[in-house]
């Protein structure tokens, strides 16, 4: 079983999605994600192990590497695509309680911001890391950011801004999340902002890294059943 679990952590650090994928050369024809995928479900393998020990694990792998430069972008959406495949395959045990994840985190870009690249980056390695993410989309009013932490129940909400103006409206986000929601953690992250910004505004935490993000939200927050 472990071995399995491990070509499935393999087969997302690889972006080796199917038989089929065409990418990378050396796995041409072996299987991949979807099949591997099938084959644990089909031996009884839990689907909460099967996320966490294959696909998850594969995903950690990728965010260290992709934290320490090892490797790019492009490597981390190849793997996201792979991880979002097993992922879509397992979704049927998540709804109705199945399984737990660790919770629900918001993420949006800030008012007046349409960049989304960094936004989704973070979103994708949250679902990688095993949370339930409620992506809102790109110049999202503070309103709309608190009314949804609120429905959703949300751990906490993760805010991007890549214009040195948008970075004021994710001021006004972080005050009405704080005002409305005080337990729920509120990260900021995207290219213009800097720690001391993070502080003043009152941000709980600040990173270029959304891996890093994951290892607050690991310490800082309550598991619950989505
Ligand atoms: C791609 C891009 C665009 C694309 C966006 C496509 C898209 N779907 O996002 C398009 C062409 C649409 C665009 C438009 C504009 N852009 Co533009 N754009 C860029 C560019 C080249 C790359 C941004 C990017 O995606 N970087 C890659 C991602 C991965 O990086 P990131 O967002 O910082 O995210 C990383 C981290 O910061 C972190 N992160 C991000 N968010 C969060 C959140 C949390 C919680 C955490 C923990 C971490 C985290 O994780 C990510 C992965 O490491 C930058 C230049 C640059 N070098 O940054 C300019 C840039 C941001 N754009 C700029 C400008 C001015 C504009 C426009 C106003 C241009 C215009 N005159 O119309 C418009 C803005 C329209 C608007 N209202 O938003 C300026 C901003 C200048 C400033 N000081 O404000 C820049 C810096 C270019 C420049 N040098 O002038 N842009």
């Amino acid at each position: 079983m472990e071995d399995l679990l491990a070509r499935i952590a393999r087969c997302v650090e690889r972006g080796k999605i199917s038989t089929l994928s065409p990418f990378p050369k050396d796995m041409l024809g072996t299987a991949g994600v979807t099949e591997l995928v099938a084959e644990a479900l089909a031996s009884s393998i839990p689907p909460q192990n099967i996320l966490r020990k294959g696909l998850i694990a594969g995903m950690e792998t990728i965010g260290e590497r992709f934290r320490l430069n090892k490797i790019f972008i492009p490597e981390v959406m190849i793997s996201a695509k792979a991880m979002n495949s097993g992922m879509r395959m397992l979704l049927p045990f998540f709804e109705g309680n199945k399984i737990t994840l660790k919770g629900t985190v918001i993420v949006a870009t800030v008012q007046g911001d349409l960049h989304d690249i960094g936004k989704n980056i973070v979103g994708m390695f949250l679902k990688g890391a095993g949370w339930n993410v409620v992506d809102l989309g790109v110049n999202v009013a503070p309103e709309v950011i608190v009314s949804n932490a609120r429905l959703h129940n949300a751990a906490a909400v993760c805010l991007s801004a890549l214009l040195t103006t948008t970075m004021l409206n994710m001021e006004q986000a972080v005050m009405d999340l704080h005002k409305e929601l005080p337990r729920v953690k509120v990260l900021v992250g995207g290219a213009p902002l800097s720690h001391s910004f993070a502080e003043r505004i009152g941000a709980d935490f600040f990173s270029t890294s959304p891996q890093e993000a994951i290892i607050y939200l690991d310490e800082n927050s309550t598991p619950e059943t989505v």
